[in-house]
């Protein structure tokens, strides 16, 4: 039978993050959320100083590093917990690992200034993921001229060979579609569909979509009201192939999960009589 996925909660540091009940405070109210996550059966704890949803302004690497170190910190000294950073810059993913964070998520795939060797210099998973464009703009009409899984496919081919020239050992690689990256709701709604074409790749695949854009374009309901629509992609997700989840929900999404993989996979020779 199907594994549960590995479970990835958000831990946003983040004062601009677009859903308000991921929104922390102060650092007891990260530590509070931590624990909350880990008891309801988190794996890893995603920890991002810097919100990349549509329209969200860059953040300098001080404070950037302000926000997430003492956060990681925190973490280690309290948790027996892995913790991801979610950031795309070389500084920060390195003060990071030697804070005790033992995986790298970069929406950037290891794209800015130093990032691949940084990576490099770490043996920790590496996340790469797919972003037709840039946050600020990403959002403004995306358009694929060619088939979105094949464009996708064509990224991850060109990142994971510059890993490799990097030093990255493939198997080090995550790869992730990036839900709401550049990305409209049919496009989204493709990237799911046919997600099991990534694994031609032989790597785990993440997916992202927590309470995002797509669910409320569904439902028609802002982000706090978003949970019962992710979960619905989650499963279509998990179905088709993904292996880590990435979610503000821990225990709604392994409830979730449980109930899908105690059933099955679905028997198309099945027949009523
Ligand atoms: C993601 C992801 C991420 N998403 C990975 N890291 C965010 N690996 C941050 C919207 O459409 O999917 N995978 N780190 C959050 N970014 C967004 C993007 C938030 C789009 C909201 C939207 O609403």
């Amino acid at each position: 039978m199907q594994q549960l996925p590995i479970l990835m909660g958000i831990l946003n540091i983040t004062p601009d993050s677009f859903y308000a009940g991921s929104r922390i405070k102060n650092n007891d109210a990260v530590l509070f959320k931590a624990q909350q996550m880990i008891e309801e059966g988190a794996d890893w704890l995603d920890v991002g100083g810097e919100s990349t949803r549509p329209g969200a302004l860059p953040v300098s690497e001080q404070e950037e590093l302000d926000r997430v170190i003492p956060v990681i910190e925190a973490i280690m000294a309290r948790f027996d917990m892995s913790v991801s950073i979610d950031t795309n810059k070389a500084q920060v993913m390195k003060h990071a690992l030697a804070a005790g964070a033992s995986m790298i998520n970069d929406i950037w795939a290891l794209r800015q200034p130093d990032a691949l060797s940084i990576a490099a210099q770490s043996d920790v998973p590496v996340c790469l993921m797919h972003m037709q464009g840039e946050p600020t703009t990403m959002q403004e009409n995306p358009t694929y001229d060619e088939d979105i899984l094949a464009v996708i496919k064509a990224f991850f081919e060109e990142r994971i060979a510059a890993c490799h020239q990097a030093g990255i050992a493939r198997e080090r690689l995550i790869l992730d579609p990036g839900i709401g990256f550049g990305k409209t709701l049919p496009q989204n709604q493709t990237i799911l569909k046919r997600l099991s074409e990534l694994n031609d790749f032989g790597l785990p695949i993440l997916i992202g979509v927590s309470r995002k854009t797509m669910i409320g374009q569904i439902v028609n309901k802002p982000a706090d009201e978003r949970l019962f629509g992710t979960l619905g992609a989650t499963i279509v997700a998990v179905q088709n192939g993904a292996t880590i989840i990435r979610t503000h929900d821990i225990g709604a999404t392994a409830d979730a999960l449980k109930v899908m993989l105690s059933i099955g996979e679905r028997n198309q020779y099945e027949r009523i009589i």
